[in-house]
């Protein structure tokens, strides 16, 4: 039997020997190329073989290196500001896995195994566990799985790649000490690879305009409603098929309404435009059928429960500016 075999045969993630200085319990786990992000079959080989536990000394893998590290500073960022300990609020283990698959431009939360999974890139896409945004972004997902639970179709999963978006965005201001006056807004900056013409993955400011490429193809969002409507008509049966019905085309509206709120208060957008958005995102105040009105509407009343008229009056004109409007 292989070895890895023998990995996903054991319990994972393994009882910790020593106690955590950091408070958290991160593993990262090495599938040395293997799985197939076309085989849902071959997840089953994850999460791999062992190779950094809390506590370890750095190891001789970059990757490995990155994502301990990254996934430190997510989870820190989460601890401090929004006062939610690991993924699930309860100090759950946080397992990741590196070197998935080959030619693999990608990165995933599994809720199969409660992990998550990166590759080592394509010939577009590349150094997603050195990305913190990517990192935060990826980590989001099991924290909305675990909180809000929104699902992962249209407009709800639009709010979820969204949510997944503003706390991939905000940590990256934290460790660069940007206010949102000062913040490039950008998703993903770095990690397409040279050659790729544009500058990110997605911009939150201004939605459908991260990049354009022959080969690679152009940025789809469409940055308010009556552009997602329009879409909807041309590519609807597209769009439900290969993006879910639109998850990472329609979240840059959301995106849009976050960037305007936060300018609109400005300083650090964690610090108003954040705790607003966790009331909404942590649970208890939409489904997880949530529409972009409804979820509108929930960001407008925690603006009021948790500051006054003036910041609901920020936020419902963000979410005019967008479209979306009763
Ligand atoms: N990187 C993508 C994401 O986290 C992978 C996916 O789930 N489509 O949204
Ligand atoms: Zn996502």
């Amino acid at each position: 039997p292989s070895s890895l075999a023998a990995a996903a045969r054991a319990k994972v993630p393994p009882k910790p020997t020593k106690p955590s200085e950091t408070g958290f319990y991160r593993y990262v786990y090495d599938m040395q190329n293997k799985g197939d992000d076309e085989r849902p079959s071959t997840l089953r080989l994850l999460p791999g073989k062992l190779v950094c536990s809390e506590g370890d000394a750095p190891t001789s893998d970059k990757a490995t290196d990155e994502v301990y590290s990254n996934t430190l500073t997510v989870l820190n960022f989460y601890k401090e500001f929004f006062q939610y300990d690991s993924l699930d609020g309860k100090g759950m283990p946080v397992v990741s896995s590196v070197h998935f698959d080959t030619n693999m431009g990608n990165a995933f939360w599994w809720d199969g195994k409660n992990q998550m999974v990166y590759g080592d890139g394509d010939d577009f896409l590349y150094n997603f566990t050195g990305t913190i945004d990517v990192i935060g972004h990826e980590m989001t997902h099991a924290v909305t799985q675990f909180s809000s639970n929104l699902s992962y179709w249209q407009e709800a999963g639009a709010l979820n790649e969204h949510l997944s978006d503003v706390w991939g965005i905000m940590v990256k201001q934290f460790v660069e000490k940007e206010s949102a006056e000062e913040a490039d807004w950008l998703i993903g900056e770095g990690v397409l690879l040279p050659g790729v013409k544009g500058v990110a993955l997605r911009s939150m400011k201004a939605p459908g305009t991260a990049y354009d490429d022959p080969r690679f193809g152009k940025d789809m969002q469409p940055d308010n409603v009556e552009g997602m409507e329009a879409l909807r008509k041309t590519h609807g049966a597209w769009l439900d098929e290969k993006d879910s019905g639109g998850v990472h085309i329609f979240s840059g509206i959301p995106n849009r309404a976050f960037v305007l709120v936060s300018l609109g208060f400005g300083g650090n957008s964690w610090e108003k435009a954040g705790q607003i958005w966790w009331k909404v995102a942590r649970g208890g105040a939409i489904s997880s059928e949530c529409t972009f009105i409804q979820f509108a509407d929930a960001t407008v009343d925690a603006a009021l429960a948790l500051y006054d008229e003036d910041a609901a009056k920020i936020v419902r004109e963000a979410w005019n500016t967008v479209g979306v409007v009763r």
